[in-house]
Order: structure tokens, then C-alpha cells, then sequence
């Protein structure tokens, strides 16, 4: 079975996120997802408007996706990794190159991130 992972805060949940969920879990059979809680976004400087339960429960009900775990570090990939006998890790490309080092424990993935569409926009758009 090959296993994928992928993080991210999956704000507003919108189309691109379903797109690089339905596009990590064609590359393999079991797709992890680890959704950034509400303190570590706080270390992101990325303010969220649905609190993280919500945005867990949201992610867990997509059909693509097998478990969804807490990010609460920058740190903690290796560690999920090795855990969760990862074989693809997979982030949009607007993180190409930021996880290069993870290579050597998976394989790593960036893939196009979707165009025009992202919880900022959606957060503007209401202003
Ligand atoms: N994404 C995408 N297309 C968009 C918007 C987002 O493909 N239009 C992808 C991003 O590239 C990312 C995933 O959707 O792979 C989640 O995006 P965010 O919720 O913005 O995640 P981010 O805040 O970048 O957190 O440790 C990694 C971080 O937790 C990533």
C-alpha cells in the first residue's frame, strides 16, 4: 500500500484544496492529511477563520482522504513520516523546494497549485 501525506491549514475550504487532495491521493492508495491547529497557524502569522476542528472534520469528510492528523510544528514531518510508514510527501509548488530535505526519508512531490482561488481571496472578497 502506498501511503501519501500532505499539510496544510484548509481555511475557508475551497476548490484548490480538493484539488491537491483528489491529486495527493491519486498517487497512491492512503492519503493522511495533517491539518495545522489553530496555535500553530498562529505561528504561521495566518489567522483562520474556522477554528481547527472544524477545518479537521471538513478535510476528514472528503472523499479522498484516508486519516487526518494535527500539525502543531514545522518539526514534526519526519517524525509523521517515519510513523506513519510515509512513502509521498505532496504540497502545492507554492512550497517547491521548502521540503527537499524530507527526500531522504519519501518520496517529495510539489504539484501545481490551483489558479486563482485561495482563503485570502475569499477573506478580501467579503471586505
Ligand atoms: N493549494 C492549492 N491551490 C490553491 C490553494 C492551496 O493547490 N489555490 C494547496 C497548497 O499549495 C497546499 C494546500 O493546498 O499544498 C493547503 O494550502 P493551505 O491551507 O494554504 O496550507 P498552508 O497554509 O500553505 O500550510 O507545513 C506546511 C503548512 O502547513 C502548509
Amino acid at each position: 500500500m502506498t501511503k501519501v501525506i500532505t499539510y496544510g491549514t484548509f481555511d475557508l475550504f475551497h476548490y484548490g484544496h480538493l484539488k491537491i487532495l483528489e491529486r495527493a491521493k491519486q498517487l497512491g492508495d492512503y492519503l493522511v492529511v495533517a491539518v495545522s491547529t489553530d496555535e500553530f497557524n498562529a505561528k504561521k502569522h495566518k489567522a483562520n477563520i474556522y477554528p481547527y476542528q472544524h477545518r479537521a472534520d471538513i478535510v476528514n469528510a472528503i472523499e479522498y482522504v484516508d486519516e487526518v492528523i494535527p500539525e502543531n510544528s514545522w518539526e514534526q514531518k519526519i517524525e509523521d513520516i517515519k510513523k506513519h510508514n510515509i512513502d509521498i510527501f505532496v504540497m502545492g509548488n507554492d512550497w517547491e523546494g521548502e521540503f527537499d530535505f524530507l527526500s531522504e526519508f519519501c518520496k517529495v512531490v510539489y504539484l501545481p497549485r490551483t489558479v486563482d482561488i485561495s482563503s485570502t481571496q475569499i477573506k478580501n472578497s467579503f471586505k
